[in-house]
């Protein structure tokens, strides 16, 4: 945490910035930069105004390295709730983001951005990695449901929640509020939407009993704006169908599931030249576009979101910015050779504003 000096350093950065950016003009940002002055000065804090909060999550977007979907970086919605003072106001405005982002399937992007960190003590968490996440436990060795839940169930288990044991319980909501004891919500009943896997050609693939949600919500990222820290503001956009179906449902150490595609079509998994993994993750991928398509859910294949990630930088250039990127998770998990992205070159420099990783709060 900053001092005051830093703090209005870095204000000054950002509503330089920022002011520029919106068409406001030199006379209002020098005045608002008085406005600053005094208020670290008599507090030792800002408050952001909701032009500053919106901009700063939208350029924090636009900023972010890892993210193929920026092209869409003005579009977010930005939900202030930084007056939320207790954990079931804090609980409230979440629901109200993960009703409006899902959309009834035609997901919007959104963030909803708590109060800042003040100090050490005084810091709001929400301690899931993503406000929707399917539940893992584990029991000798093996795991019932997503292996990269395990740690946070057993952190809600302690605290007294209580799981099904399907392989797809949606997992509580919890919340820290200035060093308190967490507290967990069970989301409300249909306020989640999933999307159960089925495919175009094989009708056998429903009975693998596969499904997924509808909407990411990262939920354990800081959001940096000028200074000041908002630890808990989770932001949503619409997956990329290679996140499920070549990752989430297939990685060895998450649900693993390449060896049932493989036999259920009938492939000959004894051997590797019979390419039976890329042959099955070209089929579940198929199946997550399909499905999710089908049941009326925003989703976008790698090959799209890499084209659009081009019109972003060409976007970007004629606003005289340079695009920065980390390569290695531009590029989507499943032929990336056949994306525009694989031949091109990104320096990963950190712009701020911009979301970076915090440590957890259990284990
Ligand atoms: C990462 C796509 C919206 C911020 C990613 C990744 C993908 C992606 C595929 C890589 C994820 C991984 O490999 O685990 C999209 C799509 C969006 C979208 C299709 C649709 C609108 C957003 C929004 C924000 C955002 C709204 C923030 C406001 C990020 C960040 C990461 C990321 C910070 C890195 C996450 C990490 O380090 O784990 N995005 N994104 N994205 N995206 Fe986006
Ligand atoms: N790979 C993760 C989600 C990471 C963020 N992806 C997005 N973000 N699409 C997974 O659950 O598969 N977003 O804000 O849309």
């Amino acid at each position: 945490i900053e001092t005051e000096t830093e703090l209005y350093e870095e204000a000054e950065r950002f509503i330089a910035e920022c002011y520029a950016e919106l068409g406001k003009t030199e006379a209002e940002a020098v005045q608002r930069l008085a406005e600053i002055r005094e208020e670290i000065h008599s507090c030792g804090a800002y408050t952001h105004t909701m032009d500053e909060l919106r901009h700063g999550a939208r350029m924090a977007w636009r900023n972010s390295n890892k993210c193929i979907g920026r092209l869409f970086w003005k579009s977010l919605e930005v939900f202030d709730a930084r007056d939320a003072e207790t954990e079931e106001q804090m609980a409230e405005a979440v629901f109200n983001h993960i009703r409006y982002a899902t959309n009834g399937g035609k997901v919007r992007p959104a963030i909803t951005v708590f109060a800042p960190q003040k100090n050490e003590q005084r810091k709001l968490r929400i301690w899931n990695h993503q406000l929707v996440r399917y539940a893992g436990y584990e029991h000798g060795g093996r795991v019932t449901g997503d292996p990269a839940s395990v740690q946070f169930t057993a952190a809600c288990l302690k605290l007294g929640w209580q799981g099904k044991g399907t392989p797809f319980d949606v997992l509580p909501l919890v919340v820290q509020m200035d060093g308190r004891e967490p507290r967990w919500f069970e989301l409300p009943e249909g306020l989640v939407l999933e999307v159960p896997l089925v495919h175009p050609e094989l009708p056998a693939f429903g009975e693998l009993g596969l499904r997924w949600y509808a909407v990411p919500f990262i939920s354990d990222m800081k959001l940096e704006i000028g200074g000041l820290h908002y630890t808990a503001a989770p932001f949503n956009g619409w997956y990329m169908g290679t996140e499920i179906g070549a990752r989430n449902l297939a990685d060895k150490d998450r649900y693993n599931k390449l060896p049932e595609v493989a036999k259920l079509f009938g492939w000959d998994t004894t051997t590797n030249t019979s390419l039976w993994k890329d042959k099955a993750l070209v089929e579940l991928n198929v199946a997550v576009l399909h499905s999710f398509k089908r049941s009326g859910v925003s989703i976008v294949d790698h090959h799209t979101a890499a084209e659009q990630f081009m019109r972003f930088e060409e976007q970007e250039a004629k606003q005289g910015r340079e695009v920065t990127g980390e390569w290695s998770w531009l590029i989507p998990p499943m032929s990336p050779a056949a994306t525009p992205i694989w031949s091109r070159t990104y320096k990963n420099k950190k712009k701020t504003p911009a979301y970076s990783y915090q440590s957890k709060p259990y284990e």
